[in-house]
């Protein structure tokens, strides 16, 4: 089954908190950057000043020469750096897999997480529309079945856009582009490719391997995979943990209840001993089913107070697994859970004892005899299945 990549965008986004913070700022030529005077650079430019010629990295004097009405704004780096945290947060909201880039833009997974909403497109505009009412401001989106074709689908859709590529259509939406817009090629990439003459990522993609491999190296690969609309990237996580995963697939596809509840109890174990030993609690839980025929489900929640106690997040992703199964009959092939949104172990703790502290005793006494003899050295309950014929 095709993925579902979306790639997100916040529009003129130092620009547009500013405007939030003051709203008299909006709809007019707004530039934020350094200062004119001392040599300062544009950082953002609102969509007002863009037809005057203005864009990053442009020398403010000249910005101003450009736009003498422009409004020159100095950078206020902390106040970019919350609305930041705040468009990750929501985006976790949506999908458990995410790759931020930068401050103001993401890639999502979200095969099987549209289902509830209908489709990627409205899970799309249920992205953008919570971005707006929290943030005030708009976000293009692109989606597509692999990275490349869905961040150049959001480049192409700004600001405010949704522009969703087909399975199917990616080639036919990327011929006639011109090569500059192909992540991978930059200025003396465009340039000797131009001497070719090669001015369009479909000109580029009919090249064959060998040639553009002579010319470029193994970057040469690259482009000429991604001018195909071919990019195998899975969306990923920074390097610092943020979330934890385990997946199954089975040997046999399987319909037997008892046995996907205990598999994912296992799993569920798993993980949360992992987030213990980082010393970390999770907010969001989700689940993951494949299925025979390789479609393919997400299905998270948030829960109100992050947790490590495995039974906690076994009931939570209990419930996804009871209500996915009601909702469809069909064999399974792979079952998986993710715990993201983690935070740190400043746990609340409870005034008096009260017996809601014995999961936890109970995790600890696992995670221990676990840790000395192996995994397979205890199961609860839970975990003890036998697979039905
Ligand atoms: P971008 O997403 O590249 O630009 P943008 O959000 O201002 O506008 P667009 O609608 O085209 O996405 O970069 C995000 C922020 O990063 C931008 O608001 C300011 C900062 N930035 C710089 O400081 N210097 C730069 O040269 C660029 C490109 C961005
Ligand atoms: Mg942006």
């Amino acid at each position: 089954m095709a993925r579902c990549i979306f790639h997100i965008d916040l529009d003129a986004f130092f620009v547009s908190v500013e405007q939030a913070l003051n709203p008299q700022l909006k709809g007019k030529p707004v530039i934020v950057g350094g200062d004119p005077e001392r040599r300062g650079v544009v950082a953002s430019a609102s969509y007002e000043a863009r037809p005057f010629g203005i864009h990053a990295g442009m020398p403010s004097s000249k910005a101003r020469r450009l736009c003498p009405q422009a409004i020159f704004i100095r950078s206020h780096f902390s106040l970019y750096k919350d609305a930041s945290a705040k468009f990750m947060e929501i985006l976790g909201d949506f999908s458990p897999y995410i790759e931020p880039l930068g401050l103001d833009e993401a890639y999502l997974d979200v095969t099987g997480c549209e289902e509830p909403y209908g489709s990627p497109r409205q899970l799309a505009l249920a992205i953008k529309e919570r971005i707006h009412k929290e943030l005030e401001i708009t976000a293009s989106v692109g989606i597509a079945t692999c990275k490349v074709v869905a961040k150049i689908a959001s480049d192409l859709c700004k600001p405010d856009g949704l522009l969703q590529i087909a399975p199917g259509e990616e080639q036919a939406f990327l011929n006639p582009l011109p090569i500059a817009k192909l992540p991978g090629v930059g200025k003396k990439t465009e340039q000797s490719l131009k001497e070719t003459g090669v001015t369009t990522i479909g000109e580029l993609a009919s090249l064959p391997l060998g040639t553009i491999k002579r010319q470029f190296g193994a970057t040469g690969a690259v482009i000429h995979s991604y001018a195909r609309g071919v990019d195998a990237r899975e969306v990923e996580a920074p390097s610092e943990a943020k979330s934890i995963s385990q997946q199954l697939t089975f040997a046999r596809d399987t319909l037997d209840r008892n046995f996907l509840e205990a598999n994912l109890h296992n799993l569920c174990q798993e993980v949360c001993q992992e987030l213990r030993s980082q010393n970390k609690r999770a907010r969001c839980v989700a689940i993951r089913l494949r299925y025979a025929d390789f479609k393919t489900i997400t299905r998270q929640v948030i829960l109100k107070e992050a947790s490590d106690v495995t039974q906690v997040v076994f009931a939570t992703a209990h419930q996804l697994l009871s209500k996915a199964l009601a909702q469809q009959e069909k064999p399974v092939r792979l079952i998986g859970i993710r715990i993201s949104s983690l935070v740190g172990e400043e746990k609340q703790l409870p005034m008096f004892h009260s017996g809601t502290e014995k999961p936890e005793h109970l995790d600890k006494a696992i995670d221990k005899i676990r840790s000395k003899y192996g995994s397979k050295a205890i199961k609860t309950g839970n975990g003890i299945f036998s697979e039905s014929s």
